[in-house]
């Protein structure tokens, strides 16, 4: 009998382990729940990176060397904006602009951004269900030791070079889930903290009201996207450090105890399984890095056994 799952996800590193998942498990027996905070307002139109990242990802579309924005594509729109003097910093395929466009003119219409989720995943051929943590605007702010920076401000613009002090979700105090988190997981037999940035994509997943509680209720395992010390891509160990923790997978540990039933730990960081499970946590230690669609149906694989043996 197959779980009901629930995956917490950000940008590359979850949406891997998210598509691992929707490999092998019953389209009605997952849901993926993506983080809005890194979402902001560019040349007019609203941008939504990690539900993109998630969605090229499911769909197959996703740009293989960067893990975001798509694969096949062009770059007219950009490099006439060039011309035109105005923002490249973002880099914006022309068919990663369509998508853009069109939830911005849905949004604009009154849609709601899970309808206009929905709406893609069905363009797309995605069959599980795939909702944003929110339908109202809520933004991840980095403090710095350059001030207070927008999401994409820092870690685009400024290649997440400044020291991270803190971080602030500007919104969450009003924001509601979006319908059907708090429905999916109180049914969930199972809740996945995907390989994600801890401080910027799962927490601010975790703050919007009444998400973190309806995952307590529930076994979690979290999957370490730190290995060896370092993050597989983008700056989680580098915050880690900067905030005064050592970056290594019981930090993430440490970070999630309060929620976590079981850990998944790369084979490199064995050395800190008992560590991990003084903290009364059950580790698996196994090869976590995804290479290749079949890492990431193997990993969702092992994740579910471990969970499934931990629950009976
Ligand atoms: N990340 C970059 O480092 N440089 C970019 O130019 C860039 C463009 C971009 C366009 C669309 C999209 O969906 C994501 C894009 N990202 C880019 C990644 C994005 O900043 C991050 O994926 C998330 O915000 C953090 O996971």
């Amino acid at each position: 009998m197959a779980l009901r799952v629930v995956a917490l996800a950000g940008g590359v590193g979850g949406s891997k382990l998210a598509h691992g998942l929707a490999e092998i498990l019953p389209p009605d027996h997952l849901t993926v729940i993506v983080n809005t905070g890194d979402d902001f307002e560019h040349l007019g139109l609203t941008i939504c990176p990690d539900l993109d990242t998630m969605i090229y990802t499911l769909a197959g579309l996703a740009n293989p060397q960067t893990g975001w924005g798509r694969k096949d594509e062009t770059w007219g729109f950009l490099e006439t904006i060039e011309t035109l003097g105005g923002p490249t910093w973002f880099q914006l395929g022309d068919r990663d602009l369509a998508l853009h466009h069109e939830r911005s003119r849905r949004l604009k219409e009154g849609q709601s951004l899970t309808e206009v989720t929905q709406h893609v995943c069905q363009t797309l051929g995605i069959s599980i269900t795939l909702l944003p943590m929110s339908d109202d605007p809520v933004r991840t702010i980095v403090i710095t030791d350059k001030g207070e920076l927008a999401f994409q401000n820092y870690f685009v613009a400024r290649r997440c070079a400044p020291c991270v002090r803190g971080f602030r979700f500007t919104g969450v105090e009003t924001a509601i889930p979006a319908p059907g988190v708090i429905q999916a997981l109180s049914k969930a037999d199972l809740v996945v903290l995907c390989p994600s940035n801890p401080w910027v994509s799962l927490d601010p997943i975790l703050a919007v009201k009444g998400i973190r509680d309806a995952v307590s209720e529930k076994s979690v395992v979290g999957v370490s996207p730190i290995v060896g010390g370092k993050a597989i891509k983008g700056p989680a160990a580098k915050m880690y450090s900067e905030l005064g923790f050592r970056p290594s997978s019981l930090s993430v540990a440490e970070h999630f105890q309060d929620l976590l039933a079981g850990m998944v730990i790369d084979k490199k960081d064995q050395h800190l399984a008992s560590d991990i499970q003084a903290l009364n946590i059950r580790v698996l230690v196994t090869n976590t890095i995804m290479k290749n669609e079949q890492d990431r149906m193997g990993l969702g694989e092992e994740v579910l056994a471990f969970a499934s043996a931990m629950m009976v």
